[in-house]
């Protein structure tokens, strides 16, 4: 049975504000976790068999995803897409008279205020894997001063996760959504174990836990253990560049005006539907980048062409590095070099030794061009080493 009296906004708030993260136990009824469960296994089942594309797949963390699923998959992306076969179900569970109360409650704002953002499932991955310690919107190397500042602005969207089954994946830091990394969480192994004062959130079937997705945190999952868990946001309207990037960069600009809600039962096909106006209002996110940009896209675009001239010389690819060199100010360099760039960054980039880059999951491949110039994917590269002092110079 679901809970009879759900926390009230205050306590919510306070709770979120305080640790990071907050817990609704049960909220939802045998029944409505019953049809959750049905949707969620069905989709999955679809999305490990390669029939839908808008996936997590492994080893990559942050998004552009592509729809290879040769390593498996952690997540299934755009629940609410209108080529759902589950979409309504979801749809129930995401706009369910619970959910809006609680995320009006936590973000002080009405119903009329919210916008429709992200509907993921993260699920068990094909083989173990964990993602490293991240905040999901400020990236690993900003300055002390630049984080805090960040964390400190005004909270103006929800994100939770409603687990179908038990999940112990995900594991935080409380508090650190209100301060600036210590030195000695700076300075971590990217995946280390024993984060002082961390903390796994262990949720029950059917529980709902908001939290604040700056909070310092990663996920760790075992193969083994079923894991189906809905992973949603909403937005209130009016909201910044940031927070549409945050959104927009998952692709569902691109469907969301297609998407239709009016099958759902009573005021919720009206409440949806504003709720998609009010994402559609955003654009459709071409142009907003990434949260988490490959790292030389964030050193001055000079620094990146230079490195991208040597990569393409020392791959014999001379010609190509012009079209690199172009493509840096749309994707940034690493994801339209077309090949394992970060395969290759990992094993020659002197940032490895910072720890901030420690494997080829950010940036990646993204859809290329076929009339654009570009260097051709070529995975199987014995790569270059480069000589990090180049590097080094070319960077200052
Ligand atoms: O697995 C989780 O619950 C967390 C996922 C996560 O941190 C992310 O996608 O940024
Ligand atoms: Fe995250």
């Amino acid at each position: 049975m679901a809970l009879h009296t759900p926390p009230s906004g205050t306590e919510l708030r306070v709770a979120l504000d305080r640790d990071g993260f907050v817990t609704i136990p049960r909220a939802f009824t045998d029944g409505e976790l019953g049809n959750f469960r049905t949707a969620a296994r069905n989709a999955t089942e679809i999305a490990r068999a390669g029939k839908w594309p808008y996936i997590r797949t492994l080893p990559k963390q942050f998004p552009p995803w592509t729809d290879d699923i040769s390593q498996g998959i952690w997540g299934v992306q755009h629940l609410l897409h209108p080529d759902m076969a589950e979409r309504n179900t979801f749809a129930e569970s995401y706009f369910n008279e619970t959910m809006i109360n609680t995320v009006t409650g936590l973000l002080k704002c009405k119903k009329d205020d919210l916008v429709m953002e992200l509907y993921n499932m993260l699920v068990r991955p094909d083989r173990d894997f964990a993602l490293r310690w991240h905040r999901d919107d400020i990236p690993p190397e900003v300055p002390a001063e630049e984080e805090l500042e960040r964390l400190q602005e005004p909270m103006l969207h929800a994100q939770w996760n409603l687990a179908l089954y038990e999940d112990a994946s995900l594991v935080v830091v409380p508090g650190s959504h209100k301060r600036a990394r210590t030195d000695i969480e700076r300075n971590a192994d990217p995946y280390e174990k024993d984060m002082p004062g961390q903390r796994v959130v262990k949720m029950g079937a059917g529980d709902i836990m908001f939290y604040n997705n700056n909070i310092l945190h990663r996920g760790v999952y075992d193969s083994n253990t079923e894991r189906m868990t809905l992973h949603g946001t909403m937005g209130t309207a009016g909201t910044d560049k940031a927070r549409a990037r945050n959104t927009l960069q998952h692709g569902i600009g691109s469907w969301a005006a297609e998407a239709d809600f009016s099958d759902l039962p009573g005021d919720m096909a009206d409440l949806a539907k504003g709720m998609q106006e009010r994402l559609i209002g955003m654009g459709s996110g071409e142009d907003v980048g990434y949260s988490q940009p490959a790292l030389v896209d964030r050193k001055r675009s000079v620094a990146a062409a230079a490195y991208a001239e040597l990569v393409a010389h020392s791959l014999g690819l001379r010609a190509v590095g012009k079209s690199v060199v172009l493509a840096l100010g749309r994707h940034g360099f690493w994801s339209d070099c077309g090949f394992e760039a970060l395969e290759l960054k990992r094993r020659s980039d002197p940032y490895s030794r910072s720890g901030t880059i420690a494997n080829s999951e950010q940036g990646g491949l993204v859809e290329r061009d076929p009339a654009e110039e570009r260097m051709e994917p070529t995975a199987g590269y014995e790569l270059p080493v480069l000589d990090s002092e180049i590097l080094d110079l070319a960077v200052q």
